[in-house]
């Protein structure tokens, strides 16, 4: 039986691996090290420098593949890393239409380091298809799409974007960070690249920072494998090793990150203290079909601003938060809390975050996969 045949909570264990050759080791050893003895120039077994390829590295590369349902995987030292290196398959000139809500770090890069090389980005709401198209002219290449959103949770309808960027020949690019392999499969709905920040459920346990491409066609592998080795920001092989392990139970923590995240999303939205509550599973979610359509469940992140809209209301609840942990980050088992226009996303002027709808009383949760009692006790100790 093929890998590809494999179901997806079979790849999650099995995908791309095979007992390693010297001694049968069923986990890929960790090959810690920057290069390889060869017996003539050239003379190599397959790997000649740890940054152009590493035994580990290239375990974890083909478990990305496998899960994605995509042909190449490519890992990086950090989520903006990989997108770093996507953004260098453009020329100057070169137009992107983004998301207008997307991780602050990932409008940081654009904004600030492309833009300055002659790169162009349109912010626009994705979720209206028409207002994409309008932002497409002569000079665009690519739709940078992230969905859920960060921290808004918008679902944008990938199979939507993907007849947009094939009528009008860009590439389409997807952020499943949010949403992971075990919820959608962009490359299945049409997409060309899927990046992930493997540092949050991939990883699953807030122990590394990792990035991922990937892709289903040869050629933009090899441009985008060029590119890692040229520019060099690849994952270590322990953090490769780290990462591979996450994935194994990758199914088994997003069912109960699934589980969890409708648990406390119902909570909040029932709470006499709570004015609004962000979460795709919701009927009236203004993107819930679109998400229960292209999404198998409605994943464990979950925003929500208290009554009144007040900074001094959000950050008593953040500060009081006990089994949640006021951190950067999410994905992992343990539950985080976070203020994205202070922390995730305090790199977004004010006045752009805000046309999204990350105001400063916004709350992000990353809904961890504890016993779900304890997250309800803990929030309602710490919402009056
Ligand atoms: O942190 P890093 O591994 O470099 O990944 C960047 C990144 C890219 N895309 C999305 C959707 C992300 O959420 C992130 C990182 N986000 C956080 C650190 C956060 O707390 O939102």
């Amino acid at each position: 039986m093929s890998d590809k045949d494999l179901r997806f909570n079979s790849k999650t264990i099995h995908g791309g691996q095979s007992p390693d050759k010297a001694y049968g080791a069923v986990m890929p050893p960790i090959y810690q090290t920057s290069t390889y003895a060869q017996d003539t120039p050239g003379g190599h077994q397959g790997f000649e420098y740890s940054r152009s390829g590493n035994p580990t590295r290239a375990a974890l590369e083909a478990s990305l593949a496998s899960i994605e349902n995509g042909n190449y995987g490519l890992a990086f030292g950090s989520g903006l890393a990989a997108i770093d290196a996507l953004m260098k398959l453009m020329k100057p000139g070169d137009e992107i239409v983004s998301t207008n809500d997307l991780y602050g770090g990932s409008y940081r890069l654009f904004k600030k380091i492309f833009e300055d090389f002659g790169l162009k980005f349109h912010f626009v709401g994705m979720q209206d298809i028409a207002a994409v198209e309008e932002c497409i002219n002569k000079n665009t290449r690519l739709l940078w799409v992230e969905t859920p959103t960060n921290p808004m949770m918008n679902v944008i309808d990938i199979e939507a974007m993907a007849a947009l960027a094939k009528r009008h020949d860009l590439l389409l690019a997807v952020d499943n960070t949010f949403a992971t392999p075990y919820l959608q499969q962009p490359l299945d709905l049409g997409a060309d690249i899927v990046m992930h920040s493997a540092t949050k459920y991939l990883g699953g346990h807030s122990d590394v920072v990792v990035g991922a491409l990937v892709v289903k066609d040869k050629e933009l592998a090899d441009k985008l494998y060029f590119i890692q080795n040229a520019s060099g920001a690849v994952c270590g092989p322990m953090d490769s090793f780290l990462t591979l392990r996450g994935i194994k139970t990758l199914h088994v923590r997003m069912q109960r990150h699934c589980e969890n995240g409708r648990i406390v999303a119902e909570y909040l939205k029932a709470h006499p203290a709570i004015e609004k509550v962000y979460w795709p599973g919701f009927e009236d979610h203004p993107n819930h079909d679109v998400a229960a359509r292209q999404m198998k469940d409605f994943g464990g992140m979950v925003s929500f601003v208290p009554k009144g809209s007040s900074y001094d209301a959000a950050i008593a609840i953040v500060e009081k938060l006990k089994v949640f942990t006021l951190a950067e980050s999410l994905g992992g088992v343990e539950s985080l809390a976070g203020h994205p226009a202070s922390m995730t996303h305090a790199s977004i002027p004010k006045e752009e975050r805000e046309k999204s709808g990350v105001v400063d009383s916004l709350i992000r949760l990353s809904v961890g996969i504890e016993d779900a009692a304890d997250l309800i006790a803990d929030l309602e100790q710490a919402i009056v």
